[in-house]
């Protein structure tokens, strides 16, 4: 007996610390492990004290500085000093005002937010550089240089420079006020509401450390399907704990608001935007909300959409709800994000109805309005066209909303990198003279307003965001956001050196499986520009033959239209015509068959089976094809994860190969059942060579999924 336990002893000393450094993903990329070898010689020489500019005693300095001495102690192993002075191997915070004797540079060149880093000397002694016109600008200066030492940058020949080229970098929480979460993967909402505002978890400060390290500086608390409750005086004092949270990291607190909350809280008969009732009432709102959260940065509305209500209700249109809610904010120099994301039961076809709504608006919105547009004309699909609307409202600042949750593309069992998405539609030229980066940042029209949004995918799971490799996401989002023209495989890159491993050649092949990723899900679920074939209401799986719902633009029928004829939707001037919103020479090449990339085909043109395509394949061996190497795509991200087993920690090697089997599992499902449906309505042989789908259709199509995760409260 004794001698068992002392077995028991020692193996328990012996898998303590494996135990304790076990990886769960909790600390994001912002886990500061002990560097190695010359990176470790420099660190150490490179960050010996640190420099501030005076007492750091605003929240936003004492923020940056702690970041550092918490960065620098764990992956030096030793505390950097607090000093005033200048000495060897000094970091030094700048700004304008209080830069040391020496500093000379073009401050101009840094705006309000931007920073610089530079390996310099002062005094006769070398030192690092952080400078920035501004608080918030050393605050990201600080994570810069942290990044840089996570990445495996040479610390001591630093010469960086970054402004944010979009002014609100803002995540949208589809948080409801029971903590369930509207297309969330990552359990329950991280907004504690009940137990706030006394309750602070500990959570926030991190939520808030996350953003700031990505420039993030804004959020949006509660869903666009909002409860007119989130504006009562109990709920604002709750979100005033969290905006005193957020401030010292730069980040703003916003909130969706309800259209009618004028009836439901305020008792008003109506919520007509040009009612004076109905206007006094949302001043008021507006200097209430102002009067508890001071730089409370303004409202999201998703008006006369999905059942929400807003000023169609009352036979106004959508820049009259805009400008009544602006008017109240003016004063206090909050902005209104008002949402295009409209689609009528009555409407030819659903990808033209926003700009149908709004495009005549142009013009017409307050000052403080942005028009907020999703990234595709219908619904953060695996592969969209970029939205008509952008380049088309040159009068009016237009914010580019993103998903960051994965709702439409196998939610957070499935690996698929977002960054590349997000690169295709912010380098998309917009035929009108720039990409959609140059009209979200403002330069192609010359707005000073702008903004980023990104639906974020946040909750209360260990590691945040569903998965290991959904963190990539947030990640990508906000790189992205502070600078639309960031390549997404440098994102990526920096994203595996600070979660998984800096060594350049596991980081590159953890990188490139990711990079290859998104391709592999368009395939699999939804190639050559198909689109909406998921599950009715949770979106999960296939079903393309969904055709019974209420309303057609729900149905997936209505978006393959696949038929004895051929398949796809015919948008070109034979169709809907909704290609004719796009600039006439995005137009024209959208417009022929001959013209359109494969990869959007089937988006703009409703072909017939036999149609040849560039590969010479007909399109149905082609679709095929497509679906076949979806799987193949994922079926080697699966081996080439199992060759990395050497270069990461057990726990997280383990737990995304156990997600990466899933995903097999679910991409020869999506390849089988769509196989197995397209065939027996197109009624053709399946190409040589190609294996049947594992079972007949009906069986596919008897599928259920109760409870499925995300469809909110
Ligand atoms: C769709 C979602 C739905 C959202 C809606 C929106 O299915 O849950 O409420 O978008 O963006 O993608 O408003």
């Amino acid at each position: 007996m004794r001698t068992m336990g002392k077995w028991l002893w020692a193996l328990w000393l012996v898998l303590l610390p494996a135990w304790a450094a076990a990886e769960d993903g909790h600390e994001l990329w912002l886990r500061y492990r002990p560097l190695q070898g010359q990176a470790m010689v420099q660190l150490q020489a490179g960050a010996r004290s640190i420099v501030v500019p005076a007492q750091p005693g605003s929240p936003t300095l004492r923020a940056a500085v702690a970041e550092l001495q918490r960065g620098i102690t764990a992956m030096a192993g030793r505390e950097p000093v607090l000093a005033t002075r200048i000495a060897q191997g000094a970091l030094v915070l700048a700004t304008p005002g209080s830069a040391p004797p020496g500093v000379e540079l073009r401050w101009d060149e840094l705006g309000r937010e931007g920073w610089l880093l530079r390996s310099t000397r002062l005094q006769g002694r070398p030192v690092t550089l952080i400078a920035a016109n501004g608080e918030a600008g050393l605050l990201y200066g600080s994570f810069a240089w942290l990044r840089a030492a996570q990445t495996g940058a040479d610390l001591s020949r630093l010469e960086q420079r970054s402004v944010p080229k979009v002014g609100l970098r803002l995540l949208n929480h589809w948080d409801n006020l029971d903590r369930s979460v509207e297309r969330g993967y990552a359990g329950a909402s991280i907004w504690d509401w009940w137990k706030l505002p006394d309750l602070l978890d500990p959570r926030y400060v991190d939520y808030a450390r996350a953003n700031a390290s990505l420039g993030i500086n804004g959020t949006v608390l509660n869903n666009v399907n909002a409860k007119a409750e989130s504006l009562t005086a109990p709920f604002l004092a709750k979100a005033a704990a969290l905006a005193d949270v957020f401030r010292p990291y730069g980040i703003r607190v916003y909130l969706s608001a309800r259209f009618s909350a004028p009836v439901e809280l305020g008792g008003l008969k109506t919520a007509d935007p040009l009612d004076p009732a109905v206007r006094a009432w949302w001043r008021a709102k507006a200097a209430e909300i102002y009067e508890r959260i001071p730089d409370f940065g303004g409202f999201l509305v998703k008006a006369n959409s999905e059942g929400q209500p807003g000023p169609q209700d009352y036979g106004r249109h959508h820049a009259d709800g805009a400008n009544m809610l602006a008017e109240a904010l003016a004063p206090h120099g909050g902005v209104v994000m008002w949402r295009a994301f409209v689609y009528a039961p009555d409407a030819k076809d659903r990808a033209a109805q926003a700009f149908a709504e709004f495009q005549p608006l142009d013009g017409k919105f307050a000052p403080n309005v942005i028009v907020q547009v999703k990234n595709g004309p219908i619904d953060f699909q695996p592969r969209e066209p970029f939205h008509p609307l952008f380049g088309a409202m040159p009068k009016t600042p237009l914010a580019l909303e993103l998903q960051i949750t994965k709702e439409y593309l196998g939610f957070s069992t499935h690996l698929v990198h977002l960054g590349p998405l997000f690169e295709e539609v912010l380098q998309a030229d917009t035929g009108h003279g720039g990409t959609v980066a140059r009209v979200v940042d403002g330069r192609l029209h010359g707005h000073r307003l702008t903004a980023i949004a990104g639906v974020a995918n946040i909750g209360t799971d260990r590691n945040w965001s569903g998965s290991q490799f959904d963190q990539a996401n947030w990640y990508a989002f906000g790189r992205l956001a502070w600078d639309p023209d960031l390549p997404a495989a440098a994102v990526a890159r920096d994203w595996v050196a600070q979660t998984f491993t800096a060594r350049p050649a596991a980081r590159d092949a953890i990188a490139r499986l990711m990079l290859a990723s998104r391709e592999a899900v368009v395939d699999y679920m939804t190639p050559l520009g198909l689109h909406h074939l998921m599950g009715t209401g949770h979106h999960h799986g296939p079903a393309p033959w969904v055709d019974n719902l209420e309303r057609a633009d729900w149905n997936p029928v209505y978006f393959h239209r696949a038929g004895r004829d051929g398949i796809g939707f015919d948008r070109s001037a034979t169709g809907s015509n909704a290609v004719a919103q796009y600039a006439p020479s995005v137009a024209r090449r959208f417009g022929d068959p001959r013209t359109t990339p494969p990869e959007l085909l089937l988006w703009f043109h409703h072909l017939p089976w036999d149609h040849a395509m560039p590969s010479g394949r007909t399109l149905w061996a082609e679709l095929v094809a497509r679906y076949d190497r979806g799987v193949a795509t994922v079926a080697d991200m699966r081996r080439r994860w199992a060759a990395l087993e050497p270069d990461i920690d057990a726990a997280r090697h383990a737990e995304v190969a156990a997600y990466l089997a899933v995903q097999e599992g679910e991409a020869r499902w999506w390849r089988d059942a769509c196989i197995a449906y397209f065939q027996a309505v197109s009624g053709l042989p399946l190409p040589p060579g190609v294996r049947p789908p594992a079972q007949p259709l009906e069986a596919y199509k008897a599928m259920r999924f109760p409870f499925a995760p995300g469809r909110g409260g």
